[in-house]
């Protein structure tokens, strides 16, 4: 079957070449509590001065990071496909965009930026919120994370679906297959009818829905991909 409509899926094992921790490698832990109890509404509420340092922190961990040879290549097959694509990242990094890549999905959020609960708005923010800033829009100090924690949400999940319905081939890039919805989408695209194929350092939690696993860095094994559906 020839190749038409692409929905690409990366997770934080495409940035770990780029500096930044992926969950479970660090034993998922920040200031001794579990990631899970951050990152999520409950966190948040409870003890939002621990929860806005972290998100302070990934910010500028972030800024600091480059985009490695995956990113670089994905970008490179964005701008030279001409089928559908779609980069769906649970990432909430922006080295995708970094090296030029423009059909990106931020399904978790982003770390670069922040959301009123006051008037809704949403800001490009590369400083820190745990001193308490004012909505640049409405004044008040009721800024948080723009981040899907655990049991919110994740964004655009409608055009997602949609994507991942029309797809033929759907490539799952260093994620260890343990969050949903994001660990169904091979599933979907197994109904759908299209290729699966998984890039990643080590089998994961969803190896057996895939058609195809190769294992090893992104930086070596996306490049080397890209390469084949390009030429
Ligand atoms: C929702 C933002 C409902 C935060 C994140 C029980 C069963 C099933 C599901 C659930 C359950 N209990 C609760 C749930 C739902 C829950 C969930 O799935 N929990 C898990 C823990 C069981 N999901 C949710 O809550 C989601 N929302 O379900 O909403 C709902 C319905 C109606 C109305 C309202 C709500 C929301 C999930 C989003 C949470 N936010 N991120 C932040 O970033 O701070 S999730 C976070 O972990 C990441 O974003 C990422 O998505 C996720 C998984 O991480 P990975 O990216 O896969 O990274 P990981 O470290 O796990 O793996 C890295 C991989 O890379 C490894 O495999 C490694 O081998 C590989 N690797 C490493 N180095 C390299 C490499 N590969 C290649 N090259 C290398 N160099």
């Amino acid at each position: 079957m020839n190749t038409n409509n692409i929905v690409i899926l990366t997770g934080a094992g495409i940035s770990a070449e780029s500096g930044l921790k992926t969950f479970r490698a660090e034993d998922g832990l920040w200031e001794n509590h579990p990631v899970e109890e951050v990152a999520t509404p409950e966190g948040f509420a409870r003890d939002p001065d621990l929860v806005q340092r972290f998100y302070d922190e990934r910010r500028a961990n972030i800024l600091a990071a480059q985009p490695n040879p995956a990113h670089e290549a994905l970008a490179r097959l964005d701008a030279s496909w001409d089928g559908e694509l779609l980069l769906v990242t649970q990432n909430i990094d922006d080295l995708h965009e970094r090296c030029g890549a423009k059909r990106v999905l931020h399904m978790h959020g982003e770390g670069l930026s922040v959301w009123c609960q006051s008037c809704d708005a949403r800001h490009y923010w590369t400083g820190t919120l745990r001193d308490g800033p004012a909505c640049p829009v409405c004044g008040e100090v009721a800024m948080r994370p723009d981040i899907v924690w655990f049991g919110e949400m994740p964004y655009e999940m409608e055009r997602i679906f949609e994507a991942i319905s029309r797809c033929d081939l759907f490539v799952s890039i260093g994620t260890s297959g343990a969050v949903y919805p994001a660990a169904g989408f091979v599933q979907e695209a197994n109904r759908a009818g299209a290729r699966t194929l998984e890039l990643n350092l080590e089998r994961s939690a969803g190896s057996h829905f895939f058609d195809e696993t190769r294992l090893g860095p992104a930086s070596e094994l996306v490049p080397e991909w890209v390469g084949e559906v390009i030429d």
